[in-house]
């Protein structure tokens, strides 16, 4: 993989400024011509055999309309290379202070016209972790901006004490939205993240983040998006445990999924 040298002692010291870094480019377009040719190849071979649970349509049924899928590294060894590779793990650990544990590597696409709005939310707070030392690294696999629903960030708000309010949203995917969302300091810090394929943003699993709808009529939003955890944090697994059955089988009466 070719990808962009970092500084990162640099690196570290933005990130716990602003609770976020973004890397434009990580990756050059060879590289991502190559990840994407694996994701295609993915989808077409290995999504049809994997749990409901664990592949999001827009339209359940509509293969068109796929949103997200979850555990790409445990189904498939390309991906488990990449979420273990030294240029993205470096720069988990760099953030974290600490070494960083691969838990996640998921697909997040926001398909033309259809693409719902990522509501505001704070990872944290669907991970249940004691102390919250998470990270998430989020590539994207072509050119984000306002139009298909690039990434938005409130500059600082991981440096808060608590979690803000969250409550149940209706878009499947992410079933937890900040109910208190859009104070005039939400506001003053909102920065964009748009960017070419490649773009590599990294945030604090504490800060405040969102995406709006994909608007464009022609144009997909695809994304990978890596959490690690630190070594330290500790999961409440009956909380997420619990969780996590209430939702699926909320979903499945619902027959979202
Ligand atoms: O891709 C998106 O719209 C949202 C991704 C996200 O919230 C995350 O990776 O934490």
């Amino acid at each position: 993989m070719a990808q962009a040298p970092i500084d990162l002692a640099r690196f570290s010291a933005d990130f716990a400024r602003d609770g976020y870094v973004a890397i434009t480019p990580l990756f050059d377009a060879d590289t991502m011509a190559a990840i994407n040719r694996e994701l295609d190849r993915f989808i077409a071979e290995v999504v049809p055999s994997m749990p409901r649970e664990e592949v999001y349509y827009e339209a359940r049924g509509e293969a068109g309309t796929l949103k997200q899928l979850q555990k790409l590294n445990v189904y498939d060894d390309y991906f488990r290379a990449m979420c273990e590779s030294d240029v993205i793990c470096d720069l988990a650990e760099a953030a974290l202070g600490e070494e960083a544990v691969v838990q996640n590597l998921q697909y997040f696409n926001k398909p033309a016209g259809i693409g719902q709005p990522t509501p505001p939310h704070q990872d944290g707070y669907y991970f249940h972790l004691s102390p919250c030392k998470a990270v998430t690294g989020w590539l994207a696999l072509e050119p984000v901006d306002h139009e298909n629903g690039c990434i938005h960030y409130v500059r600082g708000s991981h440096k808060a004490d608590d979690f803000r309010p969250h409550g149940r949203s209706d878009v499947l995917g992410f079933s937890q939205g900040i109910t208190d969302f859009g104070t005039d300091d939400d506001k003053a810090n909102t920065v964009a993240c748009p960017g070419d394929a490649g773009t590599f943003l990294l945030h604090d699993a504490r800060i405040v983040h969102w995406a709006g709808a994909n608007t464009s009529p022609t144009r997909s939003r695809r994304a990978l998006g890596f959490v690690y955890f630190g070594r330290s944090a500790r999961v409440d697994e009956a909380a997420k445990t619990a969780y996590k059955t209430r939702l699926e089988a909320d979903l499945k009466a619902a027959e979202k999924i």
